[in-house]
Formats: C-alpha cells, sequence, structure tokens
C-alpha cells in the first residue's frame, strides 16, 4: 500500500484529492500537510493532518520518515493574480518550495505529482489546439514558476532516474473549497452568486475562452496518472488535459438555463484580463489520451447542472 503526503491540501485541490487518495488507499496512510496549523475538522477527523513550511526541507524530511511516505503530492502554489501581487512570495513558494519538495522526495526515494498549468503558455503560443510540446513564453511570473518546475522536475527524472508526473491544469471548477487569487475564480465565484440570487459582476471581459474542467475529472486525472504503467509515459512534466473551454457569456447562458433569473455584468479587472489573454483558449490533450488513457466525462452544462445542485445541498438556507 502506497503511503503518501499531500502539501497544500486544504488548498482548492488538496481538500478534493485527499478524500479520494484516502478512500483509495485508507486514511492512515494519506497525510495531509498544508500552512494552516488548524484546519478543517474534516481533515483531522479523517486521517493525519501535518502543518508544515513548504521550503522547511529539515520538517518535511522528517515528516516523510515519521510516516513512511513513499508518494508526494506536492500542490502549495501561489495562483497567477496572487503571484502576480506579491512575485518574490511567489517565486519563493512556487520554485523555493518545489526544489525543496524534489531534493526530500530525491533523497528518500519517493514518487512525486506535481500541478502545472495552463499559465506556463504565453501570448506567443498557439492559441487553438495548443500541442503539447510548444513555444512557452510565459509573461507572468506564476507561469514561469510552473515553467521552471516542469523543466526542473524533467531534470531530476533523468538526472536521478526518479518518477515524477505532472498535469497542465486548466481552470479548475468546484464546490467545496474556493479558489484563492486565480485569474479562472469567476467560474467558481459566478456560481455561488447565482444560487444566493445574486446578480455576478465578471472580471474578465466577454469573449475571454479558457480552458476550464470539473474538480472531479480533475482528481480523477491525478490519480489515473499516478496509477498509469511508467512505461507508457513519454510526456511526464506534465501533459495538457482539458475537458471544456468557454468564455464568461457561454457559462452565464449555460446557468441561466437553470436559473432564469440570474444576472451578470462585467468590471473588467486588468491585470487578470491580460494574465487571461496570454493564455490558450483550447489546449490538444491527445498525448494524455495516448500515453495514459485520459479522457473528461462533464462537459460545461452538466457541470453547471451538478455544481447549481451541490452548492443548493451544502448551503440549502441560500437558494
Ligand atoms: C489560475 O487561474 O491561476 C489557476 C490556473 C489556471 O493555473 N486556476
Amino acid at each position: 500500500m502506497k503511503r503518501i503526503l499531500v502539501t497544500g491540501a486544504t488548498g482548492q485541490i488538496g481538500s478534493e484529492l485527499v478524500p479520494v487518495l484516502r478512500d483509495k488507499y485508507g486514511r492512515d496512510n494519506v497525510v495531509a500537510a498544508g500552512h494552516r496549523r488548524k484546519p478543517e475538522d474534516a481533515f483531522v477527523d479523517s486521517g493525519p493532518y501535518e502543518s508544515i513550511e513548504t521550503t522547511d526541507a529539515k520538517s518535511i524530511s522528517a515528516l516523510v520518515k515519521k510516516y513512511r511516505i513513499d508518494t508526494i503530492y506536492h500542490l502549495a502554489a501561489l495562483l497567477s493574480a496572487k503571484a502576480e501581487e506579491d512575485p518574490q512570495l511567489a517565486w519563493n513558494i512556487n520554485m523555493n518550495g518545489l526544489q525543496t519538495v524534489l531534493e526530500v522526495a530525491r533523497y528518500h526515494h519517493c514518487t512525486l505529482f506535481f500541478p502545472s498549468s495552463i499559465g506556463v503558455f504565453g501570448p506567443s503560443t498557439p492559441k487553438d489546439n495548443t500541442p503539447q510540446v510548444t513555444i512557452q513564453r510565459p509573461n507572468t511570473l506564476y507561469g514561469i514558476t510552473k515553467l521552471a518546475g516542469e523543466l526542473l522536475c524533467d531534470y531530476y527524472v533523468k538526472k536521478y532516474d526518479m518518477d515524477i508526473r505532472g498535469v497542465r491544469f486548466p481552470g479548475l471548477i468546484s464546490y467545496k473549497t474556493l479558489p484563492g487569487g486565480g485569474t479562472t475564480d469567476y467560474a467558481v465565484e459566478i456560481f455561488y452568486a447565482a444560487v444566493k440570487h445574486e446578480p455576478y459582476r465578471c472580471f474578465l471581459k466577454e469573449g475571454t475562452r479558457l480552458d476550464m474542467m470539473y474538480m472531479p475529472d480533475a482528481v480523477r486525472a491525478v490519480v489515473e496518472l499516478m496509477e498509469a504503467d511508467a512505461r507508457s509515459l513519454r510526456h511526464r512534466n506534465a501533459y495538457n488535459i482539458t475537458a471544456m473551454s468557454f468564455a464568461p457569456e457561454q457559462l452565464y447562458a449555460s446557468i441561466k438555463k437553470e436559473l432564469p433569473h440570474f444576472s451578470m455584468t462585467y468590471e473588467v479587472d486588468p491585470i487578470r484580463q491580460e494574465i487571461a489573454e496570454s493564455w490558450p483558449h483550447k489546449m490538444d490533450d491527445s498525448a494524455a489520451r495516448a500515453e495514459w488513457g485520459w479522457q473528461p466525462e462533464y462537459t460545461m452544462e452538466s457541470m453547471t447542472k451538478d455544481m447549481i445542485e451541490q452548492l443548493r445541498k451544502e448551503a440549502p438556507h441560500v437558494t
């Protein structure tokens, strides 16, 4: 049985990945680690939780030893818009944090998962059917750290013969934990407004088309990639994966079909708009499909229905 450590466990991905890993590998075999001293009760009740600093090699190494960890999911990172607010902090968490975890993984012979992002592409990247291997000249600090992260992971695979795998996530839509400081966050916020019967002011312009994915697909992608036969993986760090591609007005129309009174206007945030305009409209994820069988389940329509249903269940008093 695997013995797993998840960093950034209280974040948007971690809070949904940890329960799935605990179901699959056993609650005591999955250690959730975050920077919060006191996480949600659900975390502590469902298995081990530890508070860490991702740049502190000694304490992460001690945790790996204490729990006899053999696989690390390194999710801790600052997202794109937050990284533009504090580039120095973003470099420290995203880059120095990754290098620390890579060194710990190397020393203890751990397998590693590293989430990359559509942020690794830039204005000169082809926007439609963005190939797996293409021009990567990101102009955001987030993109630079994710791209350097992909390359560093590939380097550790080649130099130290490690097993490291990753995907380039698109915008992730989920109802359990809010994303913090991303450019694609509008696609989550909009649902919270809609179920509360509040109007929504979108911070991206009409026509800003981006890749997106519903969290159940994203979590399944991580699990399937980590379970895949290593011999079939050529692109390791990191695979383009996508499920849907839409602009704000298309998501609005999809929500309006379910909630006809919902209304949306635009109040564009120039920083996040510029970031979004540097990213692809739609990635080609055929390498992931061919090499480890990636297949999304949710479309924009089925995701919209499920998001609304789940948010109503989570907070019935607001609907
Ligand atoms: C962000 O918007 O920063 C993230 C991402 C696409 O990596 N959701």
